[in-house]
């Protein structure tokens, strides 16, 4: 039995004020062919398929008509579960009709949590699919009052592992045969890093939960709301956004993962790159430079239109402004979404003066650490504990 996941797709999702319609549409091509391709048997996506709790009407027929073409691929059962940023009464609505074509939608924490385990037979393998949805406060943790910002985290970060341990016991409860288990999950989990494009779920470390928190039950994890493919562990797993939502994004490989399952067992984790459907792109240097890599972009011939951030050096760019460039770039097959300034040049030129060296490489790291203080307005004085746990960083860093 083959099975994949996908997560983020931020349907309706636009960058810079551009709507992302076209290659979300590409996007979604793709994947049909490739679970023909593939014969993959069953769909897991984990939240956020919309960007907004409140989809346009293009939104929703990509989405519907995506499901729709699923129909005629070897794919027959599909699970997915509410993000962040879906509204659970938009995922919920057509819940029932969905189901009887072995959709099945989970918008929101159940109230009966048994309603989000799903047993799915692929001939003669058999997966039991615990499908989290991205769990509200208020949905998992009665509040109370007068409670401290720390409790609140503490508090949610208990509901948030009581939910997995009370859904991993049902699991356990139904797999008479031993079969492998996968739980669904829309959350920040520690250790993962983040992008421009995610929405903070919570603030404060108490509400963090790492590897070690999930039931050990699970065989693999299929994580959503991290925009960056990642690995918390071997099974537990981020597929990322299928493209780029910021420009943050623009080195990032897009991923879709593939899970196997074998004589009862997950026999290989394995992801595959979604192919760019449009090139998104970030070009740095002086006016010239950044002009240069902007007509070498254009001159490949893209099915979608390359958008790029240009980042102008400090120095070179006083003068420079948004208009100067878009005339610059006219007639190329290209659009400049965003001007940005990189100070990153003059920073090094501060502390260069300050250090009175000649070069980077004359500075020690703690040199630069200090500066890095200084510039915070942070006192290392009177810290010194911080000065050691800088230390012990860098013995780290260097050792790897
Ligand atoms: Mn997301």
């Amino acid at each position: 039995m083959k099975i994949l996941h996908t997560s983020d797709w931020h349907l309706g999702h636009r960058l810079h004020e551009q709507s992302q319609s076209d290659e979300q549409q590409l996007f979604l091509n793709w994947l049909i062919q490739f679970v023909n391709d593939q014969l993959i048997d069953v769909l897991l996506i984990s939240g956020d398929i919309f960007d907004t709790g409140t989809p346009s009407s293009q939104s929703l027929s990509l989405y519907y008509n995506f499901l729709v073409d699923l129909r005629s691929t070897h794919c027959k059962h599909v699970v997915i579960t509410g993000g962040n940023h879906d509204a659970p009464g938009t995922l919920n609505a057509p819940k029932e009709i969905l189901k009887a074509l072995n959709i099945q939608v989970i918008g929101k924490a159940s109230e009966n949590i048994s309603d989000e385990v799903f047993e799915i037979s692929v001939d003669d393998e058999k997966v039991i699919v615990a499908a989290v949805p991205y769990l509200r406060d208020q949905d998992i943790r009665r509040a109370v009052a007068g409670e401290s910002f720390a409790e609140i985290s503490d508090r949610y970060k208990s509901a948030l592992i009581k939910h997995y341990t009370e859904v991993a016991e049902v699991c356990e409860s139904i797999n008479t045969n031993n079969d492998p288990v996968i739980a669904m999950g829309h959350l920040f989990a520690i250790g993962g890093t983040t992008t421009d494009s995610e929405q903070t779920i919570y603030v404060g470390n108490a509400g963090d939960i790492g590897a070690e928190d999930f039931p050990a039950l699970f065989d693999y994890i299929a994580l959503g709301h991290l925009h960056r493919h990642q690995k918390i562990s071997d099974k537990i797993i981020y597929s990322g956004t299928p493209y780029i939502l910021s420009f943050s994004e623009v080195n990032h490989l897009k991923k879709v993962i593939c899970i196997e399952v074998k004589n009862k067992a997950i026999s290989s984790i394995d992801n595959y790159e979604v192919p760019p459907f449009r090139q998104v792109k970030r070009v740095k240097g002086t006016l010239e430079e950044c002009i240069f890599q902007l007509k070498q972009i254009a001159s490949h011939n893209e099915q979608l239109e390359p958008w790029v951030e240009v980042v102008l050096d400090a120095d070179s760019s006083s003068s420079v402004s948004f208009t100067d460039i878009n005339q610059a770039v006219e007639g190329l097959k290209l659009k400049v979404l965003k001007v940005s300034l990189n100070r990153e040049h003059e920073r090094w030129n501060q502390l260069l003066e300050k250090t009175h060296s000649k070069d980077i490489k004359d500075i020690s790291p703690l040199e630069v650490f200090k500066l890095k203080c200084e510039e915070q307005n942070f006192d290392i004085t009177a810290h010194p504990e911080v000065e050691d746990a800088f230390h012990e960083v860098l013995q780290l860093a260097k050792k790897q």
